[in-house]
């Protein structure tokens, strides 16, 4: 609040117009590029008071730097699919920044992936990874690829054409991916083999969200959606409140999703829906887990299923109605712009207390200025979500020392990880003038480390 008080009107109006010129600049360089735009956006908005009291990141063009990847790989993705015939898909990484540790960031599988998806994501991952402590860079990348429907030799196949040449791109000191949407153990450890045999070396550190017996990390399946109630139970705490006895929604049915469900009922929540792309089940006494996981996990079906298994709950179709839903904590988990200005409406109509985002960018730049403006805690996702990357991060650490931690060890560091995550965003907010706004915070804390370093390294 300080820093905004004493500096005068002018100035912050020049620092505004130089942001909004450099937005302008994002805008045209990165046409149609739409998600890419919205994340840039956001976390340009957040900035104002920090290049006011920093103008060293003017001059060393920190905003036009930080848009713009180190790297952009696109290639060609040819697979045989099981009938013989040949089939051609994207593939992409962005090596966004590399100032504070070598790229880190998921890869995404699913028929929604392009330049702009990937870049959203490789950008939101450069602010998150700083903000969770540990020493990474931000990346991300992905495919076009639809594993619905493929059978496990198909995956296999696309996975090995996928990593043949992505391992030109990447190494433990480098680049090192992970899962996301579409990705997970089954798809790392088929990559995760085929980057060992090109290279004739076990870099176990190459990739994160490997199998237990070959180097992954106890803890690492759970980390997001564990991560995500460990957050927003921070914040609960902040206002005298907690999970127990609340109503809780969470969209999704993938592995942020499962996990956060698991963890809010472990605190004592009672989780009455979950979704996936087709549509939601509402199970008013409480959802029952095991069936999720069974259907999901194990079974590759359909959410739709469970209302055979529990005939006392309802399938809905369409996943945006999930948000029409009575509930005091809301957890979108599935994917970017799930929620929208209308679902924010009918979740604060409903009196909703807090959200918190596990997907990325799930909630569009309406819905948080609604949640914000009505006072609800909000959660954003680089700082509520890093609890993946975190856990990846301490995945890479064992690695490098040959050895591995205890479940218990992995999820006592995760825990302190994300309630130190909270308070650096509630610190960054009263300092910078939006006390309470996370969204600021997180965007804040998470861009200043970045920034340093980049100025420490010179202009490379
Ligand atoms: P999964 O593939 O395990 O699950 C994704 C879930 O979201 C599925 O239920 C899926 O439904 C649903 N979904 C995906 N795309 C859409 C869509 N276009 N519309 C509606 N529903 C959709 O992925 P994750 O759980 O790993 O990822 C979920 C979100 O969390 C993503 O935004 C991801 O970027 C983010 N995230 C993931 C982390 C991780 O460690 N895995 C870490 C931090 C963030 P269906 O089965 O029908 O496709
Ligand atoms: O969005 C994310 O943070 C992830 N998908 C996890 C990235 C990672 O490297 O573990």
């Amino acid at each position: 609040m300080k820093v905004i008080e004493k500096v005068d009107e002018t100035q912050i109006q020049i620092v505004k117009d130089y942001v909004n010129h450099k937005f302008k600049i994002v805008e045209e360089r990165n046409a149609g590029e739409l998600e890419f735009q919205q994340a840039v956006k956001e976390v340009f908005d957040s900035l104002v008071p920090v290049l006011v009291k920093n103008p060293v990141y003017i001059k060393q063009g920190i905003l036009e730097r930080i848009v713009e990847p180190e790297r952009l790989i696109h290639f060609r993705v040819p697979w045989v699919d099981d009938e013989g015939n040949v089939k051609v898909n994207r593939g992409f990484r962005v090596q966004f920044n590399s100032a504070i540790g070598p790229y880190k960031g998921g890869l995404r599988f699913h028929p929604s992936v392009n330049a702009s998806i990937i870049k959203f994501l490789g950008f939101e991952q450069i602010l998150k990874n700083s903000l969770t402590g540990q020493p990474i860079g931000g990346g991300k990348g992905g495919s076009d690829f639809d594993p619905k429907g493929k059978s496990d030799l198909e995956i296999m196949r696309f996975c090995q054409s996928f990593m043949t040449e992505l391992s030109k791109h990447i190494g433990p000191d480098t680049d090192v991916p992970a899962g996301d949407i579409g990705v997970g153990a089954r798809e790392i450890g088929y990559m995760f083999g085929q980057y060992k045999k090109l290279r004739g070396a076990y870099e176990a550190g190459v990739l994160t969200g490997k199998g237990i017996n070959y180097g992954g990390s106890l803890g690492r399946t759970e980390a997001t959606g564990y991560g995500l109630v460990y957050f927003v139970d921070e914040m609960l705490k902040g206002k005298g409140l907690s999970f127990n006895n609340n109503t809780v929604v969470i969209s999704g049915s993938g592995n942020v999703s499962i996990y956060a469900m698991q963890k809010a009922i472990q605190l004592g929540a009672k989780v009455v829906a979950c979704s996936d792309s087709s549509g939601y089940i509402y199970h008013k006494s409480g959802i029952n887990l095991d069936t999720v996981k069974q259907l999901k996990e194990v079974e590759s079906k359909r959410i739709s299923e469970y209302v055979a298994i529990h005939p006392d709950a309802i399938y809905v179709e369409g996943c945006a109605g999930i948000w029409s839903l009575p509930c005091d904590i809301a957890l979108p988990c599935a994917t970017q712009n799930e929620l929208d200005k209308e679902a924010a409406n009918l979740l604060l109509s409903n009196g909703v207390k807090a959200v918190g985002e596990g997907a990325n960018m799930p909630s569009t730049q309406e819905a948080i200025d609604l949640f914000i403006d009505q006072g609800v805690l909000f959660g954003p996702a680089k700082a509520a979500n890093a609890g993946g990357v975190s856990v990846s991060a301490l995945e890479m650490a064992q690695n490098s020392a040959r050895l591995a931690w205890t479940a218990q060890e992995v999820d006592t560091k995760l825990q302190e990880i994300m309630k130190n995550i909270y308070r650096e965003c509630v610190k960054s907010s009263e300092e910078y003038g939006a006390p309470g706004n996370l969204v600021v915070g997180a965007n804040i804390a998470g861009f200043v480390k970045v920034a340093d370093a980049m100025v420490s390294q010179g202009v490379v």
